[in-house]
């Protein structure tokens, strides 16, 4: 009897045992699991088209919570200058153009600096990080012809899978990334309507302000690396303007970044590694905008929805600014999830006869990434003498309708859809 006892105990001792190295497993496996990624840095490409007279590379000193401003050492025969032999990995590297029409020297000429994060530090998959801070130095210049774009080669070392293991490929892989530029010119009057297309910051002749310009960034094609738990790659998650932008990830990102004249503009460039095949955002069948007589329809149809969560909708009445957001609370998914799509309307009753409207599509994946899409945009139709009476109504602000509601709307709205598109600006 007491050595059935005895066996007992030892058993329920040995149980818990068991079960606190079972807690402490998992608590190590839950703090594992994530990647590493140590310094980033990012080496300017050859730029197609530019006069070599007016193009250099360069490098300026690495300082993490501002642009750089001014290079160190410039060259115009190697893009090595970049990395060697004073140059650093941690520095931040520079590209200029132009002819200066201030001052001279490589300070004053237009361009780009990039200066990658010193370490990533440990992040799960699928989850932002920042990458490096971009600035546009946008300096007034001549130049002939305009640099157009150029690749960014961002060399990532450090880098360690799930279980601290090294990728296949290596613990250091290379992603390029293409950097486009829309160097408008900076006279408004050169423009239809007297309108800049991206807007005017620094007014013109101010002496050296006028039209903003515009920086694009894109990924193209992906490296991948293998890991344990799949394949792994740098998805460019896009620009977050401002000089704090690299202490917290505050979304919206955007492919896009509008740049001042005569200004040295500065945005924070976020990613995250992800599995190549992973969508960086739901993938859109139309994205459109539909301005009736007292109200604009805004209307779009997703082809897949994986890892959405749902949509923000901006309004604005310009091409280059977002604008407000007109949703009180998130648009919800109809597929949240899933590899199929959903239709989603917008009915905007806040709007003025005769004024044209921009749109802006945000889409919110579950891990807080965001994406802009558009904008679009639709002018409220002039009132006439049988809408007259309707404009004294209260307009509530804005009505959202989804599910079979929507397919229903649609399908009934189609036809007037065919006949008032024809009536739509831009
Ligand atoms: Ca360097
Ligand atoms: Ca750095
Ligand atoms: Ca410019
Ligand atoms: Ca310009």
């Amino acid at each position: 009897m007491s050595m059935k006892r005895l066996g007992s105990r030892r058993a329920a001792r040995l149980a818990t045992i068991l079960a606190s190295t079972l807690i402490l497993v998992l608590a190590l496996a839950g703090v594992a699991i994530a990647l590493t990624a140590g310094n980033v840095d990012g080496v300017w490409g050859d730029p197609p088209g530019t006069n070599p007279q007016e193009f250099r590379w360069c490098y300026a000193p690495d300082i993490t919570d501002g642009p750089a401003g001014d290079p160190t050492s410039c060259s115009t025969s190697s893009a090595g200058i970049q990395n060697e032999p004073t140059s650093t990995l941690t520095d931040e590297n520079q590209v200029r153009y132009g002819d200066p029409a201030v001052g001279f020297g490589s300070a004053n000429r237009s361009g780009f600096g990039f200066n990658g994060n010193n370490d990533v530090g440990s992040i799960p998959a699928d989850t932002p990080f920042f990458l490096g801070r971009f600035t546009h130095y946008n300096r007034p210049i001549y130049a002939s012809p305009i640099l157009t774009d150029i690749s960014l080669d961002v060399t990532v070392s450090g880098l360690l899978c799930d279980d601290d293991s090294v990728p296949t490929e290596g613990s250091t892989q290379t992603f390029t990334y293409d950097i486009t530029l829309d160097e408008t010119n900076n006279n408004p009057n050169n423009w239809p309507n007297n309108t800049c297309p991206y807007g005017m910051t620094v007014p013109y002749n101010n002496p050296y302000g006028g039209c903003d310009d515009r920086v694009t960034i894109s990924q193209v094609p992906d490296t991948e690396f293998t890991c344990p738990e799949g394949v792994r790659t740098v998805q460019i998650l896009g620009f977050i303007p401002g000089d704090d932008c690299e202490l917290a990830y505050t979304p919206p990102t955007s492919s896009a970044f509008v740049t001042a004249e005569s200004s040295q503009n500065e945005a924070c460039l976020w990613a995250r590694i992800s599995d190549p095949t992973n969508p960086l955002a739901i993938t859109l069948a139309s994205f459109e905008a539909t301005g009736l007589a007292d109200r604009i329809v805004v209307s779009w149809e997703t082809v897949s929805e994986l890892q959405n969560a749902g949509f923000n909708l901006y309004r604005s009445q310009n091409s280059y600014e977002v604008g407000e957001r007109i949703n009180t609370e998130l648009i919800p998914s109809q597929a949240p999830g899933s590899a199929q799509g959903a239709a989603y309307l917008v009915e905007d009753l806040d709007v003025t006869p005769g004024q044209t409207y921009w749109y802006t599509l945000e889409d919110v994946e579950f891990s807080g990434s965001t994406a802009l899409h558009g904008p679009v945009s639709a002018k409220v139709l002039a009132p006439t003498a049988v809408t007259l009476n309707d404009l004294s109504a209260d307009s509530p602000a804005t009505s959202a309708i989804s599910g079979w509601m929507v397919l229903l709307a649609v399908g009934v709205m189609l036809a007037g859809f065919v006949a008032f598109r024809r009536m739509r600006t831009n």
